[in-house]
């Protein structure tokens, strides 16, 4: 007899949309000069990769679009690289912006909604010389770039997100120091934070400003944080300091103006009020922290813990965990803006789907507004230090000849955005 057990498909509901993610500067390629170019050319990304050979996506825009509509996606997360269209201060570089309505107008045409990343970790040359974002100069400077961008696509694009995962980007930069500008200083990453905040603020404004129907957010960075040992009272209240500063604050920062230590002292630094439209979640593993100063011991893992090719952990409640707590503290709509997983071989990532898939029903049948999911990413990419070597497509692209080749997770995720059948 078999033991096998038959799991009954989930039926996904209409109001949730399925879609991918990418991010400019990890699929564009070309020679655009920019802080993460500059930190390739210092040899500071694994393998020597470069951001110009990622996925050449930028002169295959026809191919990829044909992609994701033989892949059903009904929504696609994409970025605009700043570096690109201002590549020096008050430089408008409009045959670029001709490009990106080109690209948007293809993706309208064919019925896929999309969401348009406005800051993703890259700075042009000029705003990293004057201080990146731990200088406040940098706020005024991207006010203006996201002017030009809504000149340029608001007519076509309601939905933005205004800055990605600015926790990921000041931790990495200024204490890891291992993405650029890679100093390690604790008061230039708080400031880094404060400044995307009130910068996300103002941009929240200006972009309902030019359009009343505008879906504005931020992609935040969230992790399941748990305690390594919760016995010990001093880990579990390092969990509950390191949950605050990682993301708590700045969930409270974006939903309220309000800013409270480390990134404020309980002040509105650009006004309060309501600053999401809806709480984008990136979500890729529970974050186990413990009260040491040694970072290799707080970052052990259980021997037999399922792990991706970048060995980070495989958690699925932990996305359930993560966005039952945002609905608990405040019950705006929740895109899962990023959820993906390193898996070269493709071994596991249609079980990682699923399994998320899941999750994500579990806390719908519980009442949590969730709107969206966005795998990440449609195809492979630039993966940050990472270089080249992290595979998170849904589609694999030859490091050489730049052809795309739909992974079977890919086929499977298409044929989940088709039949809307949730099956292992
Ligand atoms: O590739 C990144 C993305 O740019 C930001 N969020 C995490 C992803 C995987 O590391």
């Amino acid at each position: 007899m078999s033991t096998e057990t038959f799991i009954s498909p989930i039926q996904l509901p209409d109001d949730l949309l399925l879609g991918c993610g990418t991010s400019a500067t990890q699929i564009e390629g070309g020679d655009v000069e920019h802080s993460w170019s500059r930190w390739c050319d210092l040899g500071k990304v694994k393998n020597g990769s470069h951001t110009r050979d990622s996925a050449g996506h930028w002169t295959r825009i026809d191919e990829d679009v044909a992609l994701l509509v033989e892949m059903k996606q009904q929504t696609y997360r994409l970025g605009v690289e700043w570096a690109r269209l201002e590549p020096t201060k008050g430089a408008r570089n409009d045959a670029a912006m001709e490009r990106y309505r080109y690209e948007i107008e293809l993706l309208l045409a064919n019925g896929i909604v999309p969401l348009v990343t406005l800051h993703h970790f890259t700075n042009p040359l000029w705003v990293e010389d004057q201080g990146g974002w731990a200088h406040p100069q940098t706020i005024q400077d991207y006010l203006a770039f996201v002017r030009y961008v809504m000149d340029g696509l608001g007519d076509l694009v309601s939905d933005w997100v205004t800055i990605n995962e600015p926790n990921v980007f000041a931790y990495y930069g200024y204490r890891l120091a291992i993405w650029p500008p890679g100093k390690r200083r604790l008061w230039n990453m708080r400031n880094a934070v404060r400044n995307m905040m009130r910068a996300h603020i103002h941009a929240y404004r200006i972009i309902h400003e030019r359009r009343r129907d505008a879906n504005v957010g931020m992609a935040i960075h969230y992790g399941d944080f748990r305690a390594i040992n919760p016995d010990k009272t001093s880990d579990r209240l390092y969990r509950r300091v390191a949950e605050h500063c990682f993301q708590n604050a700045l969930l409270l920062a974006h939903t309220s103006g309000y800013c409270v230590f480390p990134y404020g002292f309980n002040d509105y630094p650009a006004g309060s009020g309501k600053f999401a439209d809806f709480i984008g979640v990136n979500y890729y593993q529970p974050i186990r922290v413990r009260c040491t100063a040694k970072r290799k011991q707080a970052m052990i893992v259980p021997p037999d813990a399922p792990m991706n090719d970048l060995r980070w952990l495989i958690d699925a409640e932990g996305l359930y965990n993560v966005v039952k707590d945002i609905h608990s503290y405040v019950g705006t709509p929740i895109y899962i803006t990023e959820n993906g997983t390193a898996d070269a071989k493709d071994a596991f990532r249609r079980k990682f789907i699923f399994d998320h898939l899941t999750q994500l029903m579990r806390a719908r049948n519980d009442g949590v507004k969730i709107e969206r999911y966005y795998h990440w990413s449609f195809m492979d990419n630039f993966e940050w230090a990472e270089g080249l070597s992290a595979k998170f497509g849904l589609v694999e692209v030859e490091p050489t000849t730049k052809e795309r080749r739909v992974r079977p997770s890919g086929k499977y995720y298409a044929d989940l955005c088709e039949s809307r059948l949730l099956t292992p």
